[in-house]
């Protein structure tokens, strides 16, 4: 038995890689520091997983941005609009300014598209393709990591995105071609690269092929198996590990068993029946090692070493001992990095932290694991098995995880928790009647610039450098300031602006009851950025309400209507890391009961609009399309559990981001929001498109300017905009606003941005005059 690890977080357990960018990219540390730092976070990655006894030992995992930004400088695919950049500038310059985009005086460049990394909240950079793309070999970098690693006498398993994912990954730029076709022009740069690495010493490639957890055309297939076949009858001596993870091979398994590749790695965690799929499947002929992907590389619960242990016997005894080899189910990248930095009781109890794993933690459960399989009777290891089954144990009953009320709560649900009382034609009219709004009334997302200033008052309270008396008076006073702001340049429904929260899932998990919160448990997001997600580990509940006080003090400073801001469960549960021995379904209820109270009580203290944000739906969808309608199911009805509690006459709003919603507006309807405000400024309002297609019936509005670009959108592009979207839609059911929460920008933009967004919907409203 061998232990694979199929790639490691590189941010830094202090986040040092974040810091050093942030710095380079400001001109205030040099190439050099930042090349240094890279080295360094490898080597202490190397140097765990060799000293912890791990087999296969991955580089080319690390990346300064992205890793498939990497395999596009690999395979020489940079576009067209960065050539300049790429004849007067260092490699490492022109690979910034594709991931970040350049602006100086020489340089006007905009940045690659980013998306997300399958169901993750990692998000990559989008290779682009024309008609007639070239491929060059470009960057060596996976080369000069295997050697890098070599030189400290550590021979590692180079990871490679695989061609026919790379090329599945992005984005055909003109008509007229399938993007699977440019296989032919990418095949032999891929070789080249494979020649180098064979001449460097590498032995074993671990190839990235997550493409194959999706539904495939027969010709993407047939691109697999031509990739797998030529490169197996070029490089016969090389040990191919075709890799794929975050869901089943599902339909593709057929011709995944008839690949010739040294092992096969399967995603057991996500997907623990393939695993009898695979060993009962008629053209199965083990002649494959099989990689079994055990230890859950996207969360970070402890593995459950005698269930473990008994599926790589019963593996064994099917396919013979030399050929089982134990893994991390994918990259953990997606792990945070390491549980003995925690060390705050009061925010990680001992009694939850007994349950957790982060990336040295699952190295180690590795390596134990391997050892107790093989039959290592050594003091210290037994004694790690009877730690991990006592820990198991004391979960199954745990009090602080099970909460009789809670789950009795959740048995009384009826249909009629999750229904507004009358339909939405209804409500619009109480509505209308009530708020008063002008036609295209004009809103924001909810959040306001945080400055450094904001941030540092919190910081200051968490290290109780501040008395709560005194921090709440700096929050009342930048609550006072944001609603004076808003009334100010004439918008019609204000926010408290959020200057009270960190991140807006964060924020709840420090809350609720049911969730702990990490100091460091930090996971790269994109480039140098990183999220903190909240371990939902038990039954959710609310002890007391949660944001009403914030909302009802902004309430009280203005005659306006306030709208009260809050996070819809899917995302709660979507960016959080969330328990694993109930369905996700029950948990995601539980937090809709609990933000159903808070939103029961925001109207109590008279908040006559609510937001309930749900950005993560479209990222939950499973990657397979047969598992998409349970989830939809399950998630829409979350969101109107958490919904519904409220009188008709009270407006609820959702927002969501970063979707593309064709193949879900039937249920993004069925979520029957008051309001739903969406991102389309990008896309000039084609997202909009299918919401006029589909006839959607409630009101929208659709973000008339891109908050993700400090730049200031003029009156007459809001006003264009507007144009458009009172052409698809019904004049009554159109709000104007931003296309996100604008906490990431700074003032003096914003101000200028909305004063212009105030301007765009009054000019609007006298043109419907004039033309009565
Ligand atoms: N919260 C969570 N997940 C998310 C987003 C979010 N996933 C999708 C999208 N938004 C990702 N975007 C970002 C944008 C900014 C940051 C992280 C993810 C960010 N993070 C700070 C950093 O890395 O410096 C750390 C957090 C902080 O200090 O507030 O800026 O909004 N859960
Ligand atoms: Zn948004």
């Amino acid at each position: 038995m061998k232990t694979n690890v199929l790639g490691y977080p590189r941010i830094g357990a202090k986040r040092e890689l974040k810091k050093v960018s942030e710095k380079y990219w400001k001109g205030t540390a040099t190439k050099t520091e930042l090349v240094e730092m890279g080295k360094q976070l490898k080597l202490y990655n190397w140097k765990l997983m060799q000293k912890a006894g791990v087999d296969l030992i991955p580089s080319n995992d690390f990346s300064f941005y992205d890793q498939v930004l990497d395999a596009t400088l690999t395979y020489g695919c940079i576009p067209a609009r960065y050539q300049k950049i790429k004849e007067k500038e260092s490699k490492l310059n022109l690979y910034f300014a594709m991931a970040r985009g350049l602006q100086n005086n020489e340089f006007d460049v905009t940045a690659m598209e980013m998306t997300k990394w399958f169901d993750t909240n990692y998000h990559y950079l989008v290779p682009e393709f024309t008609a007639n793309q070239d491929f060059e070999l470009f960057s060596l970098k996976p080369v000069e990591e295997f050697k890098e690693a070599l030189a400290h006498n550590i021979t590692t398993k180079p990871v490679v995105l695989s061609p026919v994912t790379y090329l599945l990954l992005g984005k055909e730029k003109e008509e007229g071609f399938n993007k699977i076709d440019l296989l032919n022009n990418l095949l032999p740069v891929f070789f080249e690269l494979i020649t180098e690495l064979v001449a460097a010493g590498a032995t074993h490639v671990q190839l990235d092929e997550p493409c194959l957890a999706l539904n495939l055309t027969a010709k993407d297939r047939q691109a697999v198996t031509k990739l797998y076949t030529q490169l197996a009858g070029k490089f016969p001596d090389l040990k191919i590990i075709l890799t794929s993870y975050f869901d089943c091979y599902g339909d593709n398994l057929e011709t995944v068993l008839q690949l010739p590749v040294y092992a096969l790695h399967l995603d057991l965690v996500r997907c623990s029946l393939q695993l009898d799929d695979v060993l009962n499947a008629t053209n199965f002929k083990n002649d494959k090692i099989l990689s079994l992907g055990l230890v859950d590389g996207r969360n970070i619960w402890k593995n459950n070493f005698e269930d473990t242990i008994a599926t790589l016997k019963k593996v064994e005894e099917k396919i013979g001992k030399e050929n089982v080899w134990l893994a991390t189910s994918c990259s953990l990248l997606h792990s945070p990095y390491d549980l003995d930095l925690e060390q705050n009781e009061e925010t990680l109890p001992a009694s939850v932290k007994q349950w957790l794993a982060f990336a040295k933690q699952k190295v180690d459960e590795l390596v134990t694991i391997k050892k107790l399989a093989i039959g290592d009777t050594s003091k210290e290891v037994v004694a790690k098995l009877l730690s991990n089954t006592k820990a198991h144990k004391a979960k199954k009953e745990s009090l602080v995880i099970h909460n009789a009320a809670v789950k009795a709560r959740i048995g009384l649900l009826t249909a009629n928790d999750s229904e507004r009382n009358a339909e939405f034609s209804t409500r619009q009219k109480i509505q209308k009647n009530k708020l008063k709004l002008p036609v295209y009334p004009t809103t924001t997302i909810g959040s306001f610039p945080q400055t450094k200033e904001v941030r540092s008052w919190r910081s200051k309270f968490k290290k109780k450098e501040l008395s709560l008396d005194a921090y709440n008076t700096l929050i009342q006073k930048e609550i006072e300031e944001t609603i004076r702001f808003q009334e100010k340049i004439g918008l019609d429904v204000l926010v408290h602006g959020e200057c009270e929260r960190n991140d807006m899932v964060e924020y709840f998990g420090e809350k609720l009851d049911g969730f702990a919160i990490s100091s460091f448990g930090w996971v790269q997001s994109y480039g140098s950025r990183a999220v903190k997600p909240p371990i939902l580990f038990g039954d959710v509940s609310r002890p007391v309400a949660m944001t009403v006080n914030w909302s009802a003090y902004a309430q009280s400073l203005s005659s306006k209507v306030v709208k009260g801001m809050l996070t819809g469960p899917v995302t709660i549960l979507q960016w959080s890391f969330v328990r694993n021995d109930q369905p996700r379904s029950e948990t995601c209820k539980q937090i809709a009961l609990a933000i159903r109270d808070e939103v029961v009580d925001l109207e109590k203290a008279g908040l006559q609009a609510i937001q309930v944000d749900e950005p993560a739906i479209r990222e939950g969808l499973p990657l397979r399309k047969e598992y998409r309608d349970a989830y939809l199911t399950w998630a829409v009805e979350s969101f109107k559990i958490a919904t519904s509690g409220v009188a008709d006459k009270t407006q609820i709003h959702t927002h969501m981001c970063y979707s593309e919603f064709n193949d879900i507006i039937e249920h993004i309807t069925k979520l029957d929001a008051d309001v739903i405000t969406i991102e389309t400024s990008r896309s000039k309002m084609d997202l909009l498109n299918v919401f006029v297609d589909y006839k959607y019936p409630n009101e929208i509005g659709p973000g008339v300017y891109d908050i993700h670009s400090p730049r200031v959108p003029t009156l007459q592009e809001i006003e264009d905009l507007l144009e458009k979207a009172s052409k698809l839609l019904p004049v009554d059911n159109i709000w104007v606003n931003p296309d996100c929460g604008l906490k990431t920008r700074d003032w003096p933009e914003t101000k200028a941005a909305l004063e212009n967004l105030v301007a765009a919907a009054k000019t609007m409203r006298s043109k419907l005059k004039t033309a009565y």
